[in-house]
């Protein structure tokens, strides 16, 4: 048997429902595998029809429970749905984060939902990396909607808007809410917000500051543009969750009739098709010489004999010869 004939047939039990083939896939392209050029083409004329919905937000807000009462609802609509969480902090792969496992229990046993824990520390490029790739495993395999949690550490949320076609911001009542999402940019890239933990004093303030914040960021934007709904959940019990469904369908609808899909979509494959040429020229760098012009060239750059400017010229060269 041919590897392709073993990565296709993979493929196709992972669009037959076969978690362990999915899961199996996502390794295979979250290791960089021998394999990950061959899985890359056989996936590629299978992609492009999953839906990427990205939660972010700070620790605690309630993403986890959010994702898993979205899952519900996409189920309730007879699509498949996979989760990944990513977790940029993280050394720990492959299974469910323990607190997320807890909380996707009621989908554990449901063929329907597919439940995946990603760290991408250490992985070059970080989420650009590894997620995009886990990505494209999910839509081959005939999921409708992909939901991408990701911990809110600063880069994270705004490389988690690369990944999706449309981004949920959340928040919680208390102090300071606001001021830290103008700090953390998360005005610019939330489609949607969400205030979580409606039940809990101060949401309705926490709605007002954000309205307020942004009529504030739009007031100079030209041509059609979105405005971020802002939709009040509670969801460790479900409530708001139709609206929150309502609110992502809406910014969906207006992407496709605005060409927004389209170009978030350009853009997201061209940070893939830059992260991936990126790491190959710095593995091809750390080649040259047998591994040792960088080196050679730092040390005559260090002691002042060359500039590092004609020392980045070498290297260059040095990959055309
Ligand atoms: N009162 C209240 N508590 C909630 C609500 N939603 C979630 N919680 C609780 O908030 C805590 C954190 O929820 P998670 O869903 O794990 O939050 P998270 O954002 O995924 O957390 P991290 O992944 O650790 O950043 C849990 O104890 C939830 O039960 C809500 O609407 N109201
Ligand atoms: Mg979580």
């Amino acid at each position: 048997m041919t590897r392709t004939v073993e990565v296709s047939d993979l493929v196709d039990r992972a669009r037959a429902g076969q978690p362990r083939a999915v899961a199996r896939l996502i390794s295979l392209v979250e290791d960089a595998s021998p394999h990950l050029r061959e899985v890359a083409e056989v996936l590629a004329p299978l992609t492009g029809r999953a839906r990427v919905i990205g939660l972010t937000g700070p620790p605690g807000v309630g993403k986890s429970t959010s994702t898993s009462v979205l899952v519900s609802a996409f189920r309730e609509q007879g699509k498949r749905v996979g989760v990944l969480a990513v977790d940029p902090s993280s050394p720990f792969s492959g299974g469910a984060l323990l607190g997320d496992r807890v909380r996707m229990q009621d989908h554990a046993t449901d063929p329907g939902v597919f439940i995946r824990s990603m760290a991408t520390r250490g992985h070059l490029g970080g989420l650009s990396w590894a997620t995009p790739q886990a990505l494209r495993v999910l839509d081959a395999a005939g999921f409708d909607v992909v939901l991408v949690e990701t911990v809110g550490v600063g880069q994270s949320e705004v490389e988690v808007v690369s990944l999706a076609d449309s981004t949920l911001v959340l928040l919680a009542p208390g102090m300071g809410d606001g001021i830290q999402a103008a700090k953390a940019g998360i005005l610019e890239v939330a489609d949607v917000f969400v205030v979580n933990k409606a039940d809990r004093d101060g949401a309705d303030a926490t709605a007002r500051d954000l309205k307020y914040m942004i009529s504030l960021g739009r007031r100079d934007r030209e041509g059609p543009s979105w405005r971020p709904p802002i939709v009040k959940t509670v969801a460790a019990r479900g409530e708001g969750v139709t609206e929150l469904v309502e609110a992502v369908d809406a910014h969906h609808a207006w992407m496709t009739e605005h060409g927004e899909l389209e170009r978030r979509r350009a853009q997201r494959a061209a940070s893939e098709v830059e992260a991936i040429a990126v790491a190959q020229l710095r593995s091809r760098i750390g080649d040259l010489r047998g591994g040792a012009a960088l080196e050679q060239l730092a040390k005559r750059v260090a002691i002042g004999e060359l500039d590092p400017y004609t020392a980045a010229d070498h290297l260059i060269e040095g990959l055309q010869a």
